[in-house]
């Protein structure tokens, strides 16, 4: 019987499920190779984590691994129902607060290693981060793509630690009542981009699309929509997603370094971001390269032990697609 020890929390209603114990052995090096390693060799406990039936599409993991930059405390990968993400925010902010729930860390600044580079977090209370993530920038602006029974759609695309398309003249209401809806539409757009071969830089794929819109609470900037890789839609407003929102603001002089923007998910929650520019640069940047600052509050929801039993034909989960 395989035992995996795992904290679910929720960041803004995103669920994180974090690995305590008993995840795969991902050896040393840099967290791409690490990534490379757990899914040529260990994809089945990936989706034993976070596929039916213990988990659900959802659902982010994040596996605590030793880091790679020796100045950093801890290093993570994150992964969700079909693969593995560069870097998560919600997920992030939700790491954090599991380990202050486990009395690892106390007030202070994490440095965190991931795929694509150090993060910074800092827990400021019990249930809020502020996280400073990878220097993001937008690549290529008033993109149009023609998606098949819709017509063209207009939009930036741009990296927040993720790549995405991000749609302001979709026509869509963003609510949560509509997600079914946005969901198809953000299907179509993602699968449009792809075969349209849009890219972001290095020909990587665009595998999220954000769109936004006016906000429902007064006290807000903006709300988003955002559909994840897997075909989820996040319920948190997407720090990755506010992070390339926040370099597309500044690509067009819209918002300043250091002043506030607070991004609304279709549920509601809030994340406050900001921005300050970046002594990184990127090659083919349309705009400054920024490192975005987002805050936000998780909670812990349940403690697991997940068991993996060897006479389970589904104990490595349903299979998905
Ligand atoms: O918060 O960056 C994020 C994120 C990515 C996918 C789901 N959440």
């Amino acid at each position: 019987m395989q035992r995996i020890h795992t904290i679910d929390s929720h960041t803004g209603g995103e669920p994180t499920r974090i690995v305590i114990e008993g995840g795969p052995d991902l050896g040393q090096g840099p967290l791409r190779d690490r990534v490379r390693r757990f899914r040529e060799q260990h994809d089945h406990v990936r989706a034993a984590i976070i596929n039916e039936p213990r988990g659900s599409d959802v659902l982010v993991g994040g596996l605590i691994v030793p880091p790679h930059q020796t100045d950093c405390d801890i290093g993570v990968i994150f992964f969700n129902n079909t693969g593995y993400l560069s870097m998560c925010g919600h997920g992030t902010i939700g790491l954090m607060v599991t380990l202050a729930w486990q009395n690892r860390i106390s007030a202070g600044i994490c440095r965190i290693d991931t795929p694509v580079g150090v993060v910074e977090a800092e827990l400021l209370d019990h249930h809020t981060v502020r996280l400073q993530n990878v220097p993001s920038w937008r690549y290529r602006t008033g993109v149009v793509v023609d998606v098949p029974g819709h017509g063209p759609v207009t939009g930036d695309i741009a990296w927040g630690g993720n790549w995405f398309f991000l749609v302001g003249d979709h026509g869509q209401n963003l609510s949560a009542g509509n997600s079914a809806a946005l969901t198809a539409f953000g299907l179509r757009i993602r699968a449009a981009l792809e075969a349209a071969d849009i890219t972001g830089a290095n020909n990587e794929l665009i595998d999220h699309i954000e769109m936004f819109g006016a906000p429902q609470h007064a006290d807000s900037s903006c709300r988003n929509f955002v559909l994840c890789p897997g075909g989820a839609w996040d319920r948190s407003p997407c720090g990755t997603g506010t992070s390339a929102r926040l370099a597309c603001l500044a690509a067009d002089n819209r918002l300043q370094p250091g002043e506030t923007w607070h991004q609304e998910s279709i549920i509601g929650s809030v994340f406050a971001g900001s921005w300050q520019p970046s002594e990184d640069t990127a090659e083919h940047a349309q705009g400054p390269v920024i490192i975005p600052s987002i805050t936000g509050s998780a909670w812990v929801t349940a403690e697991n032990h997940l068991l993996l039993d060897e006479t389970d034909p589904f104990r490595y989960g349903l299979p998905t697609g």
